[in-house]
């Protein structure tokens, strides 16, 4: 296996190769005008520029969705989700606490595949979804506020992977992937020496309800996984299909498979009642394994990847890992394999040999592919009709470019690649190390998130970004797909709870500063204030040792980006309150005495005096 290392030399052989053979008038010229004739878009934004595109980014490890500015490549917020965020209160406010639900305990995430809703292959600006492969959920973003608004985990599996939408007519489902094979039940009866029951599980997430539709049980385990753009079939790549336990099992076998899932046919199947239940819940779980008509398993070489729709929607492509080719499905063969007229492989219509370790696959719109080749720390540029040429025994060449990328890439995307929008603009590719591209920070590095220019016949390097643990996926949406809100509308589901809350307290948000103490548990109290920048409602309220205190503040400001904060020193409290929002905390007043509590968003001149106190009777 080659590493990062042998390829990190090369950007320094071509500067030194400029540098030592000086160059003349003649050639000075000829390279200005190759430069003009190639000259690469501009990934600068001006200052009071914006950006062309959304792009939504997996925080990997870190739990969280960042939204980058393409093409600048600049962060433009994060959205926390399964992990904890000191700045806005995720997972220690009341209503982050509440969508955060049954996962609540959980301080880690691992987030990697978001993707957008879309109507007739198209974004459509409504909500973001991704999985959480640490613990087995799938989150949503509300994109009118950019907040996560729903977070579901999913029973009888372990590890969701991979993780689409349906594409159209529109994204009724979310599908995922349940990666590791557990015991079916998994119930402590059974399980390390007799592996028969280990399954892996297909994933259909209602997008509306947040809620589990149905799951169907495969043979082998799974991995990635795409839809068409007929609402017809979805396809998930499966590495071990041996079902082994460890790594020499895993590889045991020339072959694995693509899994094609009909969607009509599972439910039908759900409509007749053909499932069962597993572990004590009632999610119906289909039967999908080799046989059943529900799925189709294709063999492909072994231990397959990435698993991408090419946006004209012709194409599942699955990428090869171990072996250097990806396995290309047409998907106008799958209803004859349904209708068994044809062989699992007979829908292979191409599968060209591109380099090695390829794993993910994106799209121009132009009929070109590009694909990640994590060994060879590479971007492959291909043409998909003349890779089907060739497989047919036509002599075309269809690489069109190797581009070096620095290094080990694991994603790709290009600009709307995944809809049928796709504009062959800007192709990112996800570097899983950075090594010699930025500053060393010390043992552990960024990755580096390179944006190439896709518009001519070559692939154009523009930019290195570093980011942190690890965007493992992204997507690039245009800006007039996505609409958010300027501020909060107040009748919000966000925190509609806290509003209910109020009201059984008798207060009115948007004017009263009380403390309410509960009648039925005078140890809990509420203390309900407005904010006006730069000062609380409530300058000082009293409580008592050991109560159990929840805050609630309502930020009466109106004005764009005037957000406060609410802090209570030395308890560790803290969260945001966006203009028109109502935000609320509650923890335990375990400090006798004077509590100051101040703002932490700066959001006034008088920001610094924007406190006030909690005192503590011991
Ligand atoms: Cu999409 Cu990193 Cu989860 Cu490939 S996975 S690299
Ligand atoms: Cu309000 Cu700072």
């Amino acid at each position: 296996m080659k590493t990062a290392e042998s390829f990190s030399v090369k950007p320094h052989l071509l500067v030194f190769g400029v540098v030592a053979a000086p160059m003349t008038a003649a050639m000075f010229a000829s390279t200005a005008k190759a430069q003009a004739k190639h000259a690469a878009m501009s990934p600068v934004v001006h200052p009071g520029e914006l950006d062309e595109y959304y792009g939504f980014w997996s925080g990997g490890h870190s739990g969280e969705v960042r939204i980058m500015g393409v093409p600048s490549m600049r962060e433009l917020m994060r959205i926390p989700m399964f992990n904890i965020d000191s700045a806005t209160g995720w997972g220690l406010t009341n209503e982050s606490k509440h969508i955060r639900g049954d996962g609540d305990h959980y301080l880690a995430g691992d987030s990697h595949h978001p993707h957008m809703s879309m109507t007739d292959g198209s974004y459509n600006g409504k909500y973001v979804f991704i999985n959480d492969k640490a613990n087995s959920r799938v989150g949503r973003i509300r994109c009118d506020i950019m907040k996560t608004d729903k977070i579901l985990t999913i029973p009888n599996v372990q590890a969701v992977h991979g993780l689409r939408v349906q594409k159209a007519p529109y994204t009724k489902y979310v599908v995922c992937n349940g990666e590791f094979e557990i015991p079916m039940n998994n119930d402590g009866k059974s399980g390390m020496k007799d592996v028969s029951t280990y399954r892996s599980l297909y994933n259909v997430i209602d997008a509306e309800t947040m809620e589990m539709a149905f799951q169907v049980m495969v043979d082998g385990n799974l991995d990635n996984t795409d839809a068409d753009f007929d609402g017809k079939y979805f396809a998930s790549t499966c590495y071990n299909s041996e079902m082994g336990m460890n790594l020499g099992e895993m590889l045991a076998s020339e072959r694995d498979h693509v899994v094609i899932f009909s969607l009509a046919a599972c439910e039908a199947a759900l409509k007749a009642g053909k499932f069962k239940t597993y572990n004590g819940n009632n999610v119906p779980v289909l039967d999908g394994r080799k046989g059943s008509d529900l799925t189709r398993y294709i063999p492909v070489p072994k231990s397959p990847h990435g698993l991408n729709t090419s946006p004209e929607g012709k194409y599942f492509i699955a990428n090869g890992k171990l072996s250097p080719t990806v396995s290309v499905i047409s998907i106008a063969k799958l209803d004859d394999l349904f209708a068994n007229k044809i062989k699992p492989r007979d829908t292979i219509v191409a599968e060209p040999e591109l380099g090695l370790g390829p794993l993910h696959t994106s799209f121009d719109g132009r009929g070109n592919a590009y694909t990640t080749l994590f060994l060879d720390s590479q971007v492959v540029k291909w043409n998909v009709e003349d890779a089907i040429k060739a497989y047919n025994g036509e002599k075309v060449n269809y690489v069109r470019q190797k581009l070096d990328v620095n290094y080990q890439p694991g994603h790709n995307h290009t600009s709307q690649g995944e809809t049928k929008d796709a504009d062959g603009k800007w192709l990112v590719v996800l570097c899983k190390f950075s090594k010699d591209r930025f500053l060393n920070v010390g043992p552990l590095k960024p990755e580096n998130d390179q944006l190439i220019d896709i518009t001519g016949d070559e692939m154009k390097l523009v930019h290195d970004g570093p980011t942190f643990a690890e965007p493992h996926d992204c997507i690039m949406v245009h800006r007039s797909k996505v609409k958010p809100k300027k501020i909060w509308t107040r009748d919000d589901p966000f925190f509609a709870p806290t509003v209910a809350m109020a009201k059984k307290d008798g207060v009115d948000l948007m004017s009263d500063n009380k403390v309410i103490r509960d009648k039925k548990d005078p140890k809990k109290v509420r203390v309900y204030m407005t904010s006006v920048a730069p000062t609380y409602g409530l300058e000082s309220f009293d409580v008592n040792l050991g109560d159990e205190v929840t805050v609630v503040v309502t930020n009466l400001d109106q004005v764009e980006d005037v957000t406060h904060g609410f802090c209570m020193t030395n308890h560790g409290v803290q969260m945001e309150i966006s203009p028109q929002a109502t935000s609320s905390i509650t923890f335990i007043a375990n400090k006798p005495g004077v509590q100051w509590y101040y703002c932490n968003w700066f959001c006034h001149a008088l920001h610094m005096e924007m406190r006030g106190r909690m005192f503590v009777h011991a």
